[in-house]
This record gives structure tokens, C-alpha cells and sequence, in this order.
């Protein structure tokens, strides 16, 4: 397989968190289904993307993977993130990392990918927002907001009054995930989140071009 040429960095501190979406290879079909729907996602108003994956894939898939996506999004303003695998991101020079609670702190990860690139961390409380050092993170991913079955693991639901106690309590660019889909997204928005994350409202949605549209404009992001 052969690997594009690619471009520079997206800044760590110009990016839009608004509508961002989490791709996963078993819900979106591999790395073909994520390439495609990377691709209607991005023309369609995606505005940051991240690779994650609920299974256990080996390095090479992480790899190619990558590859592939950065490859599309080589020709839109929209960063790549990858999912908890520092080195991944480093072997193909994502924009960035996005890691948990439970994985290297935010300083050792900030460490190694270096003062330039976005780093993201999942905070589920308003002492996990407080505990964020600014030096290292880029923006915080709060939730789950609503019960999700696409995270296995996920912590219980802390619903849009709690995103609204926690948004409120630390201004950090701030982007709300957990079963966040078009029912629910204009609530999860006025709490004054910068954005929202979604993983199955777009990928494996019959019509990802309409998908992402529709979600686009119900948080203001399109015209009627
Ligand atoms: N982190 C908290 S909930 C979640 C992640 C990765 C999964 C969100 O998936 P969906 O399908 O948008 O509920
Ligand atoms: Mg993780």
C-alpha cells in the first residue's frame, strides 16, 4: 500500500471541536467504511475527527488506518486525533492524542508528542476538570452524557444537567460525547459546550451525508 505525501499540523490552538466525530472500524466498516465515511463526514460539516477503536486492533491496523485518514483529510482544515496510542500518532504524524483517565498522564503524553500537538482528555466530573493542567491539554471530552452502547466501559450517564454543572465550573474548550444523536443534540449544545462528539449518530448511519448534515444544523453550524 502505497502512503500519501502529507501536510503540516493543525495548530494546537486553532481547531473547532463542534461537531466532531469519533470513527470505529467495527461500526463504520473497517478502514474502507471509515474512509468513506470520513470523507462524506468532512464535506458535510465535520469539523474535527478521531480515530478510536472499541476492539482490540493490532499496530499495523491502527497504522494503516491512520494513514488512510490522514490521506483524505490531507485536503480539509480538519485535525486527526488518535485514540489513547501515542505512538500510532507519532508513527504518522497525527495532529494529536486523546487519552483517559486510565491511561499516561497528560503530562507524560504532552512529553512525548511535544509542545505542538492537540491533546485531548475524557473527564466525567467537575474534580476531573479541575485537576486539567492547561500547560498539557487542549481541550477536555465530557461524558458520557446520555447511556451509549457503543463504549463498553463507559461511566453512568451524567445527563445534560450534569454536562451543565460541569461546563460551568472551568472554561476549557469542552466537547460533550455519550449517546448524543439528533433527539438530543440541541440540549446538549445550550448548556454552552463548544461542541459535541458522536461515534454512532454518523458512523454505520445509512446516509452519512445526511446524517452529519442534519446534526450540522441543529447545532447551528448550517443554514436551513
Ligand atoms: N466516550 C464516552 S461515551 C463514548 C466514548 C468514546 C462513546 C460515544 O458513542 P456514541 O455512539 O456517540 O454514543
Ligand atoms: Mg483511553
Amino acid at each position: 500500500m502505497g502512503y500519501p505525501i502529507i501536510r503540516n499540523n493543525i495548530s494546537r490552538t486553532k481547531f473547532d471541536l463542534s461537531l466532531y466525530l469519533v470513527l470505529d472500524p467495527e461500526l463504520c466498516g473497517g478502514i474502507a467504511g471509515m474512509v468513506a465515511t470520513v470523507y462524506e463526514a468532512v464535506e458535510n460539516g465535520v469539523t474535527f475527527v478521531q480515530l478510536r477503536s472499541e476492539k482490540e486492533v493490532n499496530k499495523r491496523y491502527w497504522y494503516e488506518a491512520g494513514m488512510m485518514l490522514k490521506a483524505v483529510l490531507a485536503d480539509y482544515n480538519v485535525p486527526l486525533i488518535i485514540n489513547d496510542h501515542v505512538d500510532v500518532a507519532l508513527a504518522i504524524d497525527a495532529d494529536g492524542v486523546h487519552i483517559g483517565q486510565n491511561d499516561l498522564p497528560a503530562e507524560a503524553v504532552r512529553k512525548m508528542i511535544g509542545p505542538n500537538k492537540i491533546l485531548g482528555l475524557s473527564v466525567g466530573s467537575v474534580g476531573e476538570l479541575h485537576a486539567v493542567k492547561l500547560h498539557d491539554v487542549d481541550y477536555v471530552g465530557v461524558g458520557p452524557v446520555f447511556v451509549t452502547t457503543t463504549k463498553k466501559d463507559a461511566r453512568p450517564a451524567m445527563d445534560v444537567e450534569g454536562l451543565a454543572t460541569i461546563v460551568a465550573s472551568r472554561a476549557i474548550p469542552k466537547v460533550a460525547i455519550g449517546g448524543i444523536n439528533e433527539s438530543n443534540v440541541q440540549s446538549v449544545m445550550a448548556t454552552n459546550v463548544d461542541g459535541v462528539a458522536v461515534v454512532s449518530a454518523i458512523c454505520g448511519q445509512e446516509d452519512v451525508a445526511r446524517a452529519t448534515q442534519n446534526l450540522a444544523k441543529l447545532i447551528g453550524n448550517k443554514d436551513e
